[in-house]
């Protein structure tokens, strides 16, 4: 009754083009609000009746999915049927679970596990719409692709489409730890909350299981790389398998992170010597008695001799003597071991950017068949902009992950948009040109250009308790995009922001043009008034709130930001030629020849790879420092612009959703002109040039911008 009467009113407020109800972002893109009155009839037509073949958990899932979705976007309740004896059935199942099915000879054997068929088809003189799959999970991610036609208002007539994943493992890392403080989280405390589990389930589980299996998620690493023996105990075991009790009906798989040192913590060891028997014993019985209590857990995340994690290292062992390890206790449960390479070890580089190919190239193909390494998409550190991460060029042997970062560490947190697609496509599409061109990163990564038995990608979570998940509307696109492209790392961004913000926000084409617009061009804002031209790593201390160029000192010279920008009276820029750190001869002869060369290097990462004169014509005709300072301008200009086109578009939403990203647009625009000034405040110090006329001058003295601390940011450990 209840339903009906809201749906009676949406539909009201529908017709008479009121924006709809109050919103607080909770559904995500799984809102299934009623389409346009006209297709509404065209899909009543086409789908009478739901024949749900099947009773396991994951097909009930898909008769909740395609209940809950039916009857918000067509407006009725679409009745349940056992048999498709009627024109107009919605048939989902597995040839083995529905005889329709089976008896349409369906061309599924090309699919795997885990794809599936959309089509339109005739049997007996009936018109049927069949999401036929191998496997239960196939068939949920064939409901959740049709559900996602409707709710983008394409046709469902004549359907023919087929699909599967081009990578296998698709995973969120959760950098959640114990006490649900998240490591650079800007969304609230951690989901998981580890004190009423295993007994107590928050229903928002089961919504997190949605929300990813509808983007074709299958795995989550639920505690932090920076990892916590206590995790593998058996009272938090217990919690994890409830938890995973939850996701399995959605396809996601449960994963942990290994710390290194565990033997020792809470195995009462001497050592965590990967070649001591002893401890490969541990390891080996830890495992089993981890799948006693989740039979399909994944397997493990290491983040090792990095940071000052513990490691193999700690015993003179290499990556390949701990990753083995690891991978040897969970082959026979069928489990793989992600082994990051994001190291740098305690000794400090000549330069940073050159540490994990150095440390992981003499191991290609020394690491048991169970194993992915998982790189960054850059060799730092998950720059609003850099080059591909050399690794991806330089490992032929290994299976080789992309590690993603969709939480904004270093662009502007949950308050600032920055859609993010646009950032993965330009690391998926670059060419390491290492089986000559056309090597791009996407084909490495989807086990194509070297064949690996093993293929993934990872993506650290931006989600919290937060009422929206991601601390923010526009940061729900982030994690949607991740979803995407791990799925399939050829999509484009641009699609991809095109079907979010029409099942997010609204159809209207007055309204998804500008956004998408937006959305577009807003990571470049970020880079314009953060980090322009190849800078990088400029944030504020720890933290990374806030401009801070000036951070040097400490415990370390790669930890500061004037180690990386290494401004002087004469120029600007790390020299990452073959005259300075020679990082570029990481790279395939071709990619090298153009980033070693600052003639050749396209400007977006001249200051990566070379320290430059500030005089230096650039392609506009201005000097690199008129340069920088009409980049950092233009920066804030389009954080300006963002905020008046979100302004127009007042009309085509609720005013809930409206009114929190018109608040952030103005936190993104002060803290854009904040950046801007205080760099160039800064690097004016050693340009000792004027800022070019027409051009604002900073608003506070350089002294000021110094002297802002902020000991409570968020998301800082
Ligand atoms: O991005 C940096 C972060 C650390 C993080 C580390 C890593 C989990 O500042 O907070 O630690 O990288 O990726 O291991």
């Amino acid at each position: 009754m209840m339903s009906s009467v809201r749906t009676l009113l949406f539909l009201i407020l529908i017709s008479l083009g009121t924006p709809a109800l109050s919103e607080d972002g909770y559904d995500l893109w799984l809102r299934y609000t009623p389409v346009n009155p006209q297709l509404q009839a065209q899909y009543r037509d086409s789908i009478s009746s739901i024949v749900v073949s099947g009773n396991s958990p994951t097909m009930l899932a898909v008769r909740d999915e395609l209940t809950r979705g039916l009857e918000g976007i067509l407006g009725t309740t679409v009745p349940a049927s056992l048999t498709a004896e009627k024109s107009g059935a919605l048939v989902i199942g597995t040839p083995d679970s529905s005889e329709a099915i089976a008896a349409l000879g369906l061309p599924l054997t090309n699919l795997g596990t885990e794809g599936y068929l959309l089509r339109t088809a005739n049997q007996n003189g009936r018109e049927l719409t069949v999401i036929a799959a191998n496997s239960d999970v196939g068939a949920l991610y064939g409901t959740y692709h049709f559900l996602r036609l409707l709710q983008t208002q394409h046709s469902i007539q004549d359907l023919d489409i087929s699909a599967k994943p081009k990578t296998q493992t698709r995973v969120l890392n959760h950098w959640d730890n114990l006490d649900r403080n998240v490591e650079r989280g800007y969304a609230g405390q951690s989901l998981w909350d580890w004190h009423k589990l295993p007994d107590y389930l928050d229903p928002r589980y089961t919504d997190y299981a949605r929300a990813n299996a509808s983007i074709g998620i299958n795995g989550t690493v639920l505690t932090n790389v920076n990892a916590n023996a206590t995790s593998l105990t058996p009272m938090y075991l217990e919690k994890s398998a409830a938890l995973a009790n939850v996701f399995r009906a959605y396809g996601i798989r449960v994963y942990l992170t290994a710390r290194f040192s565990a033997p020792i913590e809470i195995g009462g060891l001497k050592s965590a010597d990967p070649l001591d028997p002893a401890v490969r014993e541990w390891w080996k019985k830890k495992t089993d008695e981890i799948y006693r209590y989740i039979p399909d857990f994944g397997g493990y995340l290491v983040k090792a001799n990095s940071e000052g994690q513990p490691g193999p290292q700690d015993y003179g062992r290499s990556h390949a003597d701990g990753a083995n390890m690891l991978a040897e206790a969970v082959a026979p449960h069928g489990g793989i071991v992600m082994w990051r390479a994001f190291v740098y070890s305690n000794e400090e580089p000549d330069d940073r950017a050159k540490q994990a190919y150095n440390e992981f190239v003499p191991y290609d193909g020394k690491f048991r068949e169970n194993v992915l390494v998982q790189v960054k998409n850059g060799a730092i550190d998950f720059q609003p902009r850099e080059p591909f991460h050399p690794l991806f060029g330089a490992m032929p042997k290994t299976p080789l992950m992309m590690e993603f970062q969709i939480t904004k560490e270093y662009l502007g947190f949950a308050t600032h948009l920055a859609y993010l697609a646009p950032l993965f496509e330009e690391a998926l599409d670059a060419d390491t040109f290492v089986k000559g061109k056309g090597s791009t990163v996407a084909k490495v990564l989807d086990g194509s250009l070297h064949g690996y038995a093993r293929t993934g990608m990872a993506g650290v979570a931006n989600i919290g308790v937060d009422r929206n998940w991601s601390g923010s509307h526009f940061d729900q696109a982030n994690w949607y995009a991740y979803g995407r492209l791990a799925w399939d790392p050829m999509l484009a961004s641009r699609e991809i922001a095109e079907e979010w913000a029409r099942m997010t926000f609204t159809n209207d084409e007055a309204f998804i043009n500008p956004t998408v617009e937006m959305m577009m061009k807003s990571r470049e804002a970020v880079v314009d008034y953060m980090t322009p031209l190849g800078l990088h790593h400029l944030m504020g201390r720890g933290h990374h709130y806030g401009p801070g160029p000036w951070v040097e000192g400490g415990p370390r010279a790669d930890w500061t930001s004037v180690y990386y920008h290494r401004a002087t009276k004469e120029g600007i820029g790390f020299d990452r030629s073959a005259s300075g750190s020679n990082a570029v001869a990481q790279y395939a002869k071709p990619v090298a020849a153009i980033f070693g060369d600052r003639n050749k290097v396209p400007e977006q990462f001249l200051l990566w790879f070379h320290h430059v004169p500030w005089d230096r014509k650039m392609s506009s005709g201005r000097t690199l420092w008129n340069e920088l300072v009409h980049a950092y301008s233009r920066g804030v200009q389009s954080v300006s612009e963002m905020r008046q086109t979100w302004d127009h578009l007042k009309p085509y939403l609720d005013a809930e959703r409206h009114a929190q990203v018109a608040s952030f647009f103005e936190i993104q625009e002060k803290e854009a002109k904040w950046w801007r000034d205080a760099c160039i405040a800064y690097f004016q110090t050693f340009s000792e040039r004027p800022i070019p006329e027409g051009y604002a001058q900073p608003e506070h003295s350089l002294e000021y911008y110094k002297s802002l601390e902020f000991p409570y940011a968020p998301g800082h450990h």
